[in-house]
């Protein structure tokens, strides 16, 4: 980690931390974390979120932080982005990220395009939370149990529950160190994993039903209108892990949901298993990622996204 980094959120009085949109565990679990210490350690912190908390996180500690940004909205100190990618996934806080006299971007995906005044990207580590709690450590901040459930929570949930690639010795590590603050991993399980609302459970039945494969079966793709969405009454939210549903059947190496967000824009999620490289594939539409997680925006129908990503990710199958 930068001393100069290190150096600039020590020496500041006031810091907002900037999650990336439709802010996931990792995103919202770092960002309240590093929220809360910097202001156990005397900080004024905002944390500015695009959207409100989904429910989900709703239980994490910390939550008080966070807000929307608006023009009217303090300058804090020192901006830091963090778990983001490039500046699109800032969405509409873009400009305000750029207001304060100095940034910082603090993230792990490979296609980070190190947007900020300072940038420390480290694409071998598994979540932005590894990041976060090294960075605690560096600062000298202690990390309570309300701290270490967030941490946790980041952590778990980008290496889908220890069971992904990009879970370490390291990673290990730090969850050892998170539990022994006393927090209840139980507890955390339970309201991450277990806590399906009839609709998304409705919703997932919807994915299966139309889940296709392509390419020898290498190739799962899971294509949802937003009438599909709503017809089940779930939320966009409840989008969220669906793209897993294909990447667990036996032959699949990629998995795609490809999700409308209106008439003319697609969201695209990737995740593969062994050798194909999805951010290389996000990147052909300006997406990012990590070569087992990645995801982009195609402008288009969703037939014509459709296409598009089956036609990319075929050559690489
Ligand atoms: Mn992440």
């Amino acid at each position: 980690m930068d001393k100069e980094i290190i150096k600039l959120i020590s020496e500041a009085g006031s810091v907002a931390i900037f999650p990336h949109v439709n802010a996931d565990g990792d995103a919202i679990g770092s960002s309240l974390a590093l929220g809360m210490a910097l202001r156990n350690s005397g900080k004024k912190v905002w944390v500015y979120m695009e959207e409100d908390i989904p429910t989900v996180y709703k239980f994490l500690p910390g939550g008080e932080l966070a807000g929307f940004y608006d023009e009217s909205a303090d300058t804090a100190d020192l901006n830091i982005a963090l778990d983001t990618g490039d500046v699109g996934r800032l969405g509409s806080r873009g400009e305000g990220f750029f207001m304060a006299p100095c940034t910082i971007n603090i993230d792990h995906h490979i296609t980070n395009t190190k947007f900020a005044h300072l940038n420390h990207v480290n694409a071998v580590s598994a979540s932005t939370g590894e990041i976060t709690y090294l960075l605690l450590k560096k600062l000298e901040m202690e990390i309570n149990a309300d701290i270490a459930t967030c941490l946790y929570t980041a952590i778990a949930t980008d290496t889908g529950g220890f069971q992904y690639q990009n879970t370490t010795a390291e990673t290990h590590k730090i969850i050892a160190e998170l539990l022994s603050t006393g927090i209840n991993v139980g507890e955390i399980s339970q309201r991450i994993y277990d806590n399906t609302t009839y609709e998304k459970l409705k919703l997932t039945a919807k994915s299966i039903e139309l889940l296709e494969l392509h390419e020898n079966s290498k190739l799962a793709v899971v294509a949802l209108s937003l009438e599909d969405i709503f017809s089940t009454g779930a939320k966009e939210e409840d989008c969220d892990g669906l793209v897993n549903i294909g990447r667990s059947i036996e032959s699949v190496e990629v998995s795609a949901l490809i999700k409308e967000k209106s008439n003319t824009e697609i969201r695209v999620n990737l995740r593969s298993k062994n050798y194909v490289d999805v951010s290389e594939v996000a990147a052909i539409f300006d997406g990012g990622g990590h070569k087992r997680a990645a995801g982009c925006t195609i402008i288009g129908t969703i037939e014509e996204a459709k296409k598009k990503i089956i036609e990319a990710i075929k050559e690489r199958l």
